[in-house]
């Protein structure tokens, strides 16, 4: 069951080599055989390490490494990956200064409503470009400021700068429009985040009504009871909160009930099988239907998965077909764009 046990080993190849020889004996329970899987990380002090919190994630890299490769039990990192590791040494403390030094900035995704072809809303997505490094990936930086818990400060300087943009497009009469950023699981366990993100808004004077919480369904997975109080208390906020990358995780039914969500966002694996396995989507839908959730279809990238998803009544949509992320001011020239269009119709 994703046990994991760490030991200090003087020789950690031959142990780990008996392990893996007795655990691939099937077990057998009563009237059942039970087949075990075992994967160990050997990481060697001080060869990427300097400290104990560093070998243990060396460790642990190295043994999810060994778990990608079926049938090699125990793996020591390679060249490769402890470049990697110093890589993201680097790239951590370096991000600590990311945002001082402007080389943040936040990209808008329009989302489109699939029955009038007008864009009601935007996700917000950050951009990181270091001077020598080039455009870091938010992949790659995201899980290491998760992991550093520098997260905390970063989506809440990517509400900031969603909120001075809203201030904007409300001053040039666009006011019919949502924007919806990224919230880590992080935040779902930082208790302070729903009065931070209160607060945030009243400095700004801004409805809440006007913003949307992503929360990523692997992390709402792992909800305890504090999370989902945070999850209603941005709820009473006035928030609208969006359960992202749909799918992917395995929410509980209850879930869709117990925490007052109100859309969800059907990951981008779905809608690329759409033509030929449309029943997943057909039934992601269905669900939605049946709790009166708002639906977005995200990665959107042919006109056949457009035009089922129109046929099907999907809500919105979202993906390069329609728009790929872009800079405030073409946000900007795409919405008065757009509401020029809704004038003429
Ligand atoms: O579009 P893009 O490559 O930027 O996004 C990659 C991943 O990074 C997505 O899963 C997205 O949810 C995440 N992401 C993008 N911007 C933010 C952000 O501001 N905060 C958090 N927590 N995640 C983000
Ligand atoms: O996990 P989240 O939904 O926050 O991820 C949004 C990510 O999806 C961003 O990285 C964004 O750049 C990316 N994205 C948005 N539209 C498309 C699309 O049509 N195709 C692909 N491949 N990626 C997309
Ligand atoms: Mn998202």
């Amino acid at each position: 069951n994703n046990a994991e046990l760490s030991t200090a080993l003087p020789d950690a190849e031959t142990i780990c080599e008996q392990l893996a020889a007795r655990l691939s004996q099937p077990v057998m329970l009563g009237s059942y055989t039970i087949k075990l899987r075992f994967s160990a990380g050997i990481l060697r002090f001080p060869d990427v390490a300097n400290n104990v919190e560093e070998l243990m994630e060396g460790a642990s890299r190295a043994r999810r490494q060994a778990c990608r490769y079926q049938g090699n039990y125990s793996h020591q990192l390679n060249n490769e990956m402890v470049q990697l590791i110093r890589e993201d040494k680097w790239l951590e403390s370096e991000l600590r200064q990311a945002i001082t030094k402007r080389q943040c900035f936040v990209v808008y995704q329009p989302q489109y409503d699939l029955q009038t072809g007008h864009i009601v809303s935007a996700e917000v997505l950050i951009r990181w470009r270091h001077p020598a490094y080039g455009m870091v990936p938010p992949d790659r930086f995201i899980p290491i400021a998760e992991r550093s818990g520098q997260i905390l400060d970063i989506d809440l300087w990517v509400l900031e700068q969603a909120c001075i943009c809203m201030g904007r497009l409300m001053a040039k009469g666009i006011i019919d429009f949502r924007l919806a950023v990224n919230a880590s699981g992080t935040e779902l366990s930082n208790p302070l985040y729903p009065e931070q993100v209160r607060s945030m808004l009243r400095r700004y004077d801004l409805p809440p009504q006007r913003f949307g919480i992503e929360i990523t369904e692997t992390a709402i997975v792992e909800l305890d009871e504090v999370a989902k109080m945070m999850v209603k208390t941005l709820k009473e906020i006035g928030l609208e909160n969006e359960l992202d990358d749909f799918g992917t995780g395995y929410t509980s039914l209850s879930h869709l009930t117990n925490l007052q969500l109100d859309a969800l966002k059907i990951d981008r694996s779905y809608i690329m099988q759409l033509e030929t396995n449309p029943k997943l989507v057909d039934s992601i839908l269905q669900l939605a239907d049946a709790f009166s959730l708002r639906v977005v279809a995200e990665g959107v990238e042919t006109i056949e998965q457009l035009k089922l998803l129109q046929q099907k009544r999907c809500h919105l949509a979202q993906g390069y077909l329609l728009s790929k992320p872009v800079e405030e001011e073409a946000l900007i020239a795409l919405l008065l764009e757009d509401i020029q269009a809704a004038q003429s119709e």
